[in-house]
């Protein structure tokens, strides 16, 4: 009886540190431990051995070692045949993968591409141009000039090397470029960066998004210029958004107007956003300006247009209750991983 004990004790150490990296070893380990010639069935066949007394004790020891020896096996069967040479039981080879981590787009993104893919349905072309610009084709072609406010040095960045140079304060040198290439009718919409010489704040940066639009044919007239501003907001803002349009002035559009849309916060009964008045302005409009066209080798007498141009941050802002312009250029991946969105 001792003598059984001491074996199945020294068998137990042998079989716990016994590991297998292959079929073949798992394989091995059963012919040696559970074979018909193996080392269970040689135990078993003490028994005969052993004193009548001490039968039913040594009887339960050797079933346990059994089933011990069984359960080793199933492991290391587990391990390598369902795991393919894998230590690792935990493989479920049935199982999906694990999804890629992607990224988010940024806001700003979001909101240019829903106001572009409007435009796109009605027919706009998407342009770009570059954002270092020569005086022309930011201020001079656009019936802005040598000393208007607008090109004044605290508005504007103007590169050093070269005071003809400046970093475009909109996305209006594009159009001028298109108008330029003499082919027409254009249809066509102008997302970029514009950079104002300004003090940073919550409300305000020194760089910006917005989106301009152009459309030059024969016979375009303001009521043209309503329609497809009317589309546009129904789109964006919902059917149920009244709009107005303002008398304003732009030296590159004439008649000039701005568009205001009932608040979208608070309907129209008035709120911070709308500073009580119910009405939020979005974007500015108008008819090209017939010197514009002229600078543009375009003959006003035979072709009109109408323009707009409207900013990105703050109708994302409002969309996604982001409450500092800053936020936007920081990158903190925690704010940025926020926006999710097919488009
Ligand atoms: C605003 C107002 C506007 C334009 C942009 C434009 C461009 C050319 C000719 C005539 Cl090439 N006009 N662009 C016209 C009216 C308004 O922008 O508030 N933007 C954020």
């Amino acid at each position: 009886m001792e003598q059984l004990l001491n074996q199945i004790e020294a068998f137990k150490k042998e079989i716990n540190a016994f590991s297998a990296t292959d079929e073949k070893q798992v394989e091995d380990f059963r012919i040696k431990y559970l074979g018909t010639k193996g080392i269970v069935k040689a135990i078993m066949g003490e028994m005969k051995n052993v004193a009548a007394e001490n039968k039913k004790e040594a009887g339960q020891l050797l079933n346990e070692f059994k089933v011990f020896v069984e359960t080793k096996y199933a492991e290391l069967k587990d391990s390598t045949v369902n795991g393919q040479a894998s230590a690792d039981s935990t493989i479920d080879l049935s199982l999906p993968g694990d999804a890629l981590p992607i990224g988010s787009r940024h806001p700003v993104v979001l909101m240019r591409n829903r106001i572009v893919s409007i435009f796109q349905r009605l027919g706009f072309a998407v342009a770009e141009g570059p954002e270092i610009e020569d005086d022309w084709h930011n201020f001079g072609a656009l019936n802005l000039p040598a000393h208007h406010p607008a090109r004044d040095m605290q508005d504007t960045f103007y590169i050093q090397q070269n005071p003809d140079w400046v970093l475009r304060t909109h996305t209006s040198n594009v159009q001028i470029r298109e108008m330029e290439k003499g082919k027409l009718p254009i249809r066509m919409i102008m997302p970029g960066r514009v950079y104002r010489n300004e003090t940073v704040s919550a409300r305000s940066h020194c760089f910006f998004h917005q989106v301009e639009g152009l459309y030059i044919d024969e016979n375009v007239s303001f009521a043209d210029l309503k329609q497809t501003l009317y589309f546009f907001v129904k789109e964006m803002y919902g059917k149920d958004v009244k709009v107005r349009f303002r008398p304003s002035y732009f030296p590159f559009t004439e008649p000039s107007a701005e568009m205001d849309v009932s608040c979208f916060i608070c309907g129209g009964s008035g709120c911070n956003i709308c500073k009580k008045t119910g009405w939020v302005e979005i974007l500015g409009c108008g008819m090209v300006h017939p010197n514009v066209l002229s600078n543009c080798n375009i003959d006003p007498a035979k072709y009109t247009g109408f323009a707009f141009g409207m900013g990105i941050e703050r109708p994302a802002m409002l969309k996604y209750g982001i409450n500092d312009i800053r936020l936007f250029s920081e990158n903190d991946v925690r704010f940025l991983k926020q926006f999710t969105s097919a488009i």
